[in-house]
């Protein structure tokens, strides 16, 4: 079964969008295998956004993500990676449509509220990065063949 890596940023924790969105997860059918609040440390959010270690918007994305508490979370569940990415919709939130996270509660792209892992191999690298491995459970919800075929 497929996993992915979200984290609730800390502009979804400021404003009490925790609940909200572990909610819209529940209610789609993912299961929730990993979840823990954490102070983000510089080196986790370097390490994490690597890949835009030489834009311009670097710095004020490290300072951001490690400015309070980060709700980080694993999801499973059949294709969770690009399903997660619709229903947290596009970068910029203004550009998202309206139902997706991003879209029903966020203005600016530097406060886009969620984090979702945008390809398979980078989840498996991000759930790696974020989580020891007894911290992940393997569990089937009672509800499964009401959700799957
Ligand atoms: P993440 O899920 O946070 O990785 O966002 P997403 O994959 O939708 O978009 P990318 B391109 O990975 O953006 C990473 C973070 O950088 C911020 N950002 C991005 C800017 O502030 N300015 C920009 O011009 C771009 C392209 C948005 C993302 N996180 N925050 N906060
Ligand atoms: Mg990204």
């Amino acid at each position: 079964m497929e996993r992915t890596f979200l984290a609730i940023k800390p502009d979804g924790v400021q404003r009490q969008l925790v609940g909200d969105i572990i909610r819209r997860f529940e209610a789609k059918g993912f299961t929730l295998v990993g979840l823990k609040l954490i102070q983000v440390s510089k080196d986790l959010a370097a390490e994490h956004y690597g890949e835009h270690k030489e834009k311009p918007f670097f710095p004020g994305l490290v300072e951001f993500i490690t400015s309070g508490p980060v709700v980080a979370m694993v999801w499973e569940g059949k294709g969770v990676v690009a399903a997660a990415r619709k229903m947290i919709g596009v970068t910029n939130p203004l550009n998202s449509e309206p139902g997706t996270i991003r879209g029903d509660y966020g203005v600016d792209v530097g406060r886009n509220i969620i984090h979702g892992s945008d390809a398979v191999e980078t989840a498996q690298r991000e759930i790696a990065l974020w989580f020891q491995p007894p911290e992940l459970m393997s569990w089937t919800p009672t509800l499964t063949s009401w959700i799957y075929e």
